[in-house]
């Protein structure tokens, strides 16, 4: 088991071209403004924030770019934050990074992947997000990061960071799935990657399923990552996210969720993506995740 790094460095991305959709660029400021910082001070972490990486401010996809909106300025922040997240870790610290849309996991997690090679993931998502621009309909690239970082998809993407660092498909879960396109079902059955769908949580119970998804997590790997993008929630706890599906997991669930891997005590890294203050109801949907953030950190009911 990893020893409990106490240690938190919060890193923003204000992206939303992955997402191809204004709003979840303010992710970062909203999610600050439910009180994340205080909240895991209140646990007994050390809290530094290092602010909003840059983000150029473009106006339009280049035309050749059509299967994989804004593709540049996506793979400029993600190397960026990859090298952000990877100094963090390498001074000792937990990055904590807030998008920003979920373009932004490539960034992360290759910087997680230089200090921790066998790396464990959980993608909580209503999606699976391993199109590539060979199969994608929108083209936007928030669909194709979990892909991407497996080594599938364009190089432009899979290099980042450098070309050697891959996540093995049989060290991550997909938690919560409940909208998979047909490329992304082929992808996912030959690749063997494990996905909890929302039918899986409904059959078996959230306990049943963490508990399995954990074990697959843990097993083989040094480290985990939690890569929590808030439209696995039901879009009536989480209404403010760029593309919300119904049908997703209670309030309960998703905390339970969270409590039980806090108990595992195998984090390493942690990302809150796809929070958007523009479709959301008086920031319920930043508040939720600051909430989840606080269970995945320890906070108990009583
Ligand atoms: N996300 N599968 C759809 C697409 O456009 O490729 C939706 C992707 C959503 C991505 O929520 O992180
Ligand atoms: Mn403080
Ligand atoms: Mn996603
Ligand atoms: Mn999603």
């Amino acid at each position: 088991d990893a020893v409990k790094n106490t240690n938190i460095t919060i890193i923003g991305v204000p992206l939303h071209y992955g997402a191809n959709r204004k709003g979840v660029d303010l992710g970062p400021d909203a999610i600050r403004g439910a009180n994340l910082h205080d909240r895991l001070e209140a646990l007994g972490y050390s809290i530094e924030d290092a602010g909003d990486l840059q983000v150029n401010r473009l106006l339009q996809p280049a035309a050749q770019d059509e299967k994989l909106k804004y593709m540049n300025e996506i793979a400029r922040v993600d190397q960026a934050l990859c090298d952000t997240v990877s100094e963090e870790m390498g001074k000792g610290r937990f990055p904590l990074v807030l998008g920003g849309d979920h373009s932004i996991a490539i960034g992360t997690i290759k910087g997680v992947l230089r200090h921790v090679k066998r790396l464990g993931v959980i993608w909580f998502d209503a999606h699976t997000d391993v199109n590539t621009h060979e199969t994608t309909d929108s083209g936007n690239i928030h669909g194709m990061s979990l892909a991407a970082l497996l080594g599938y998809g364009h190089d432009d993407l899979t290099s980042i960071g450098g070309s050697g660092l891959k996540l093995l498909p049989e060290n991550i879960v997909i938690i919560g799935a409940r909208s998979i396109d047909p490329g992304e079902r082929a992808f996912l059955k030959a690749k063997g990657i494990k996905v909890f769908t929302m039918h899986d949580i409904d059959r078996n119970g959230m306990k049943q399923v963490m508990e399995e998804a954990l074990d697959i997590v843990s097993n083989g790997t040094d480290g985990v990552h939690l890569s929590l993008d808030l439209d696995g929630m039901d879009p009536s706890d989480a209404p403010g996210v760029s593309t919300p599906v119904s049908g997703g997991l209670s309030y309960r669930e998703s905390h339970f969720a969270m409590e039980l891997l806090f108990e595992r005590n195998l984090l390493v890294s942690a990302e809150i993506v796809e929070v958007n203050p523009m479709l959301d109801q008086h920031n319920k949907t930043a508040v939720a995740a600051v909430e989840l953030i606080g269970s995945a950190f320890g906070e108990r009911i009583l």
